[in-house]
Order: C-alpha cells, then sequence, then structure tokens
C-alpha cells in the first residue's frame, strides 16, 4: 500500500466522525415521533430481523460477530454514512414517489447549510484545484412548465481525490460548496470541476462490512444538489457523469437514469453541460424543507 493511500484511509475517518457530529447539531434535540409509529415500525424492524435470523440460522459466532461490528459503528462515528449508504435510498424513494417533476436522490452525510453565495457564479475552490472545468447551465421550471424565478441551487461535491471540505482537514473551509441564485427566468450558470470516483470510507466500521463481505466501497463520480423555490418541494438531487463503471453498482443505491448528465467537450480542456429541474408545487404535507 503507497503513503498516499495511507494518507487517504487516515482521513477518511474523520469524515465519519464528522458527519455524526454535524447531524446532531442538524437534529438539534431529536424529532418528535409519535409512540404508536415508533411501535409499529420498532416491531416491523425487529421481525424483520427475526426472520433474516431464520432464514440464514444465525449461529452464536455470527451473533457475536455482529454485537461486536454494531458496537464499532458508534465508536467509529460512522452511523450517518452507514445509514446514508445503505438505507436512505429506500426513504427517498417512498417520500419521493408521488412527483411527477424532477428525479430525486439521497442526500448522503456530507451536506453543509448556507455556502457561501459567490457573485461571479464560480464555486469556492482552491487556485490549483485539481479536475477539468465544469460549466454547467440549466433551467429551474414548475410541473406547469413555468420559470421559478429566484431559485436557488445549492451545490456541494467532493474535490479529485474523494475528500469533502469540513469533513477532511486541510481544506478550505467552503472548497466545492456553494449557493447559486438563478435570474428571473430560473436560469443559472455553474462554473465548477468535475468530480472523481469516491470511496466510501475504508478504514471504519462501514470499510469492515464491505472487506468481511468481500463488496466494494465505490460510488460513481457525483455532484450533490439541493434546488428550492418558494412554494415548491425541496429538491435533494445528485448528478452522475455518463460511462463511471460505478454508475451501475453504486454502493450507496442512488443513481438513477435520469440523474445522468450528458456533458460536452467544449474543446478548450473544459466540459459543459446543460441539466435543468422541475420542481414540484408544495402541499402541506410535503415539507420545502428536505
Ligand atoms: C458520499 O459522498 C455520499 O454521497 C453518500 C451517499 C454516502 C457516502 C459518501
Ligand atoms: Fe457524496
Amino acid at each position: 500500500m503507497t503513503e498516499t493511500r495511507t494518507e487517504f484511509e487516515a482521513r477518511a475517518a474523520e469524515s465519519g466522525a464528522g458527519a455524526t457530529e454535524a447531524f446532531r447539531k442538524k437534529q438539534k434535540g431529536g424529532a418528535d415521533v409519535p409512540a404508536e409509529r415508533v411501535s409499529a415500525m420498532a416491531r416491523d424492524a425487529l421481525e424483520a430481523i427475526h426472520d433474516v435470523i431464520r432464514k440464514d440460522h444465525m449461529t452464536y459466532e455470527e451473533y457475536d460477530a455482529l454485537k461486536t461490528w454494531l458496537i464499532r459503528v458508534g465508536e467509529d462515528g460512522e452511523w450517518p454514512l452507514f445509514l446514508d449508504v445503505w438505507v436512505e435510498h429506500v426513504v427517498e424513494d417512498v417520500n419521493t414517489s408521488h412527483r411527477s417533476g424532477s428525479k430525486g436522490s439521497i442526500e448522503g452525510p456530507y451536506y453543509v447549510p448556507d455556502a457561501p453565495q459567490p457573485e461571479d457564479g464560480v464555486i469556492p475552490m482552491r487556485e490549483d484545484e485539481p479536475g477539468t472545468p465544469l460549466t454547467w447551465t440549466g433551467q429551474v421550471t414548475s410541473t406547469e412548465g413555468a420559470p421559478l424565478g429566484g431559485a436557488t441551487v445549492e451545490l456541494w461535491h467532493a474535490d479529485a481525490n474523494g475528500f469533502y471540505s469540513q469533513y477532511a482537514p486541510g481544506l478550505p473551509e467552503w472548497n466545492l460548496r456553494g449557493t447559486f441564485l438563478a435570474d428571473e427566468q430560473g436560469r443559472f450558470t455553474i462554473r465548477t470541476v468535475q468530480p472523481a470516483p469516491y470511496q466510501i470510507p475504508t478504514d471504519g466500521a462501514c470499510g469492515r462490512l464491505i472487506a468481511a463481505a468481500d463488496w466494494h466501497a465505490w460510488r460513481p463520480a457525483h455532484l450533490h444538489v439541493k434546488v428550492s423555490a418558494p412554494g415548491h418541494e425541496l429538491l435533494t438531487a445528485q448528478l452522475y457523469f455518463p460511462g463511471d463503471p460505478h454508475n451501475e453498482d453504486d454502493i450507496a443505491s442512488a443513481v438513477k437514469p435520469e440523474l445522468v448528465l450528458d456533458p460536452q467537450d467544449a474543446g478548450d480542456g473544459t466540459v459543459s453541460v446543460d441539466y435543468g429541474f422541475v420542481l414540484d408545487p408544495a402541499t402541506a404535507d410535503s415539507p420545502t424543507t428536505r
């Protein structure tokens, strides 16, 4: 194993702990789920686990290995990572299936609210930020086709080494995180760099599961967005690049064909892409905040 690789893994561990802290801050004391809902879902979850134990005839040795591993997930701060990689895609699915506008995808563990609004449309990045420059234009509209003037596109993504600012040390605070305001026609232009395929941290409990099961840790290269406009459902999505081998076997099961971009080589060493969003109208039981 090379030194770069060791450094990657050492830094990756901090991402998990950082995500736990960030989630605690966001959650501020927790949600108020009624007892009947807790009872119904906890009972169903336990019954599902009991079914697995019967179906696969879990041994005591395996039961103890499971306990050891679950203890480590918490110690490594990897509950947000574990849940967002292997569980969130189903939560996203059941909560967005009513939509007729753009498809969304999971948020994942590394969103940070209130990223800066660059006036020139260039996402905050280092002077020598590695990666092919990417110019992204698009329009935000309603499901009726009306332009949504003043829509907001929040964008965040990893750098070419797979690191998210604020979760890996050594990066400027807002590196590759920005908030972009659309014009009165709902149009926006964003300049960033193309991200690279991304490996979830391999040195914590999630990595142990992956190694023990002989799986892989890769997600395809992706851009994260939250798109919002007054009176419309907040759209959380991820965008992908054609030809990425991990579009087919994303460990987080978060790729949908509608979310794959069609970037064009601009001929000057940069890439341009046009991709817009259609937002569903907000209703009483479709909060605009997620
Ligand atoms: C990521 O960057 C990510 O997007 C998800 C869903 C899980 C882990 C890391
Ligand atoms: Fe991500």
